[in-house]
């Protein structure tokens, strides 16, 4: 890289499960086949991230700032990011957000052009709108996504769609288009004259378009919100959080890394509803050798979606990492988690060892910096 030259920085928003890290695995192969260094930035509110993990094992750079939101860990994030500079020198940065969390112009976008804006470019705010959630939230629409999604919650997926420099419409390719010009209508209510890509970074729909909005000159941060922080936190409060890894160990045969994260992943999702719960995302990723599974459930009722396939059966150590956001009790979730990884165990002849877990309810955003006007 040229050094006068500054790195881009993208930040992808939007609710959990709206598909960022799938979309950012995209972008990044994108760049990178067009001969760009790149680095990725994860972030969550503890540790044992399965986006972490399912990106490093695509092959790509990753730091994590885990244990805090980006906006309440400016400086871990500024730490991270000069991390990967200095080992990779990568030409772009591209960061997740916590899902959960807004208000990301005022306390990420705006703070890191004004302080760092010698260093770093800043893209335009990408915001993914999740369609399960979408499709009830804005259109009232009876979905899978059903029921449990209080008011508090419901403003922090506004919030989330209204401080968007440009909007994306995620899962294109599961939506009609009825339903994708149903979406464009009632995004343009409350965000009128910001421009809509629909994507689907599975398929490769409207990526380049995202790229293209990138890298364009459009002034990044244009939407400041005004948000009550009380409301916010209230919403993120009602969400339990779960980070649980564990390995696997003592197998005889092989075991299909695929099947065992799509089977944990559905029994925990069965136990979430069982409860009432309501899933906003649940990740589980599994591990073994240099192969990996990713299975996800991101609303009740949506089954079992592969996110990411490892096409092989492993002997030896298993490791298998839980990521759960779910409105309910955190301390209940994290007994359904750890039950359903013993049960799991104990149907393919595994051991469990080494496992741990946190779980908590989303503390008061605090933002390091916030910008006002
Ligand atoms: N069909 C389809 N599925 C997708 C697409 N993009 C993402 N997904 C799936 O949607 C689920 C959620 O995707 P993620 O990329 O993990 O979502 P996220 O926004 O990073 O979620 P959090 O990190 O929890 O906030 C996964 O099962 C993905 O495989 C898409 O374009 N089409
Ligand atoms: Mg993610």
């Amino acid at each position: 890289m040229n050094s006068d030259k500054k790195i881009r920085f993208v930040l992808i928003g939007g609710f959990l499960g709206a598909g960022k890290t799938t979309l950012i695995g995209e972008l990044a192969r994108r760049y990178m086949a067009a001969g760009k260094r790149v680095g990725i930035i994860t972030n969550d509110q503890a540790a044992d991230l399965v986006d972490t993990q399912n990106l490093r094992s695509q092959g790509f750079d990753v730091g994590e700032v885990a244990g805090a939101c980006f906006c309440c860990s400016f400086d871990d994030l500024v730490a991270t990011a000069d991390r990967l500079i200095a080992d990779e020198a990568p030409d772009v940065l591209l960061a997740e957000p916590v899902g959960s969390c807004t208000d990301l112009v005022a306390t990420v976008v705006l703070p890191l052009q004004q302080l760092l804006g010698e260093r770093f470019e800043l893209a335009p705010f990408g915001v993914l709108l999740k369609p399960t959630h979408g499709l009830r939230v804005l259109a009232g629409r009876s979905t899978s996504a059903r029921g449990g999604f209080s008011p508090q919650a419901e403003y922090i997926f506004h919030k989330q769609l209204e401080e968007a420099d440009y909007l994306m419409i995620g899962r294109a390719d599961q939506l009609s288009e009825e339903d994708v010009s149903l979406l464009r209508a009632k995004l343009a209510e409350f965000a009128e004259g910001v421009p809509v890509i629909a994507v689907s970074p599975r398929r490769g729909d409207g990526v380049e378009q995202v790229l293209g909005y990138i890298e364009s000159p459009m002034k990044p941060g244009r939407r400041l919100l005004e948000i009550d922080y009380d409301t916010y936190a209230e919403g993120e409060a009602e969400l339990g959080w779960v980070n649980l890894s564990a390995n696997l160990v003592d197998g005889e045969t092989p075991a299909s890394l695929d099947s065992l994260a799509q089977e944990l992943v559905g029994a925990i999702a069965e136990g979430i509803e069982a409860t009432g719960g309501q899933i906003a995302h649940l990740k589980v990723s599994v591990m073994g050798g240099d192969a990996q599974a990713v299975a996800n459930v991101v609303a009740n009722d949506s089954g079992v979606d592969i996110g990411l396939s490892a096409n092989r059966s492993v002997e030896g150590t298993i490791q298998v990492i839980v990521n759960a956001r779910v409105a309910m009790d955190p301390v209940v979730l994290e007994a359904i988690c750890r039950r359903c990884v013993e049960t799991l165990a104990e149907k393919h002849s595994l051991r469990v060892d080494a496992i741990h877990a946190h779980s908590l309810r989303p503390g008061r955003p605090v933002p390091t910096h916030r910008v006002t006007a």
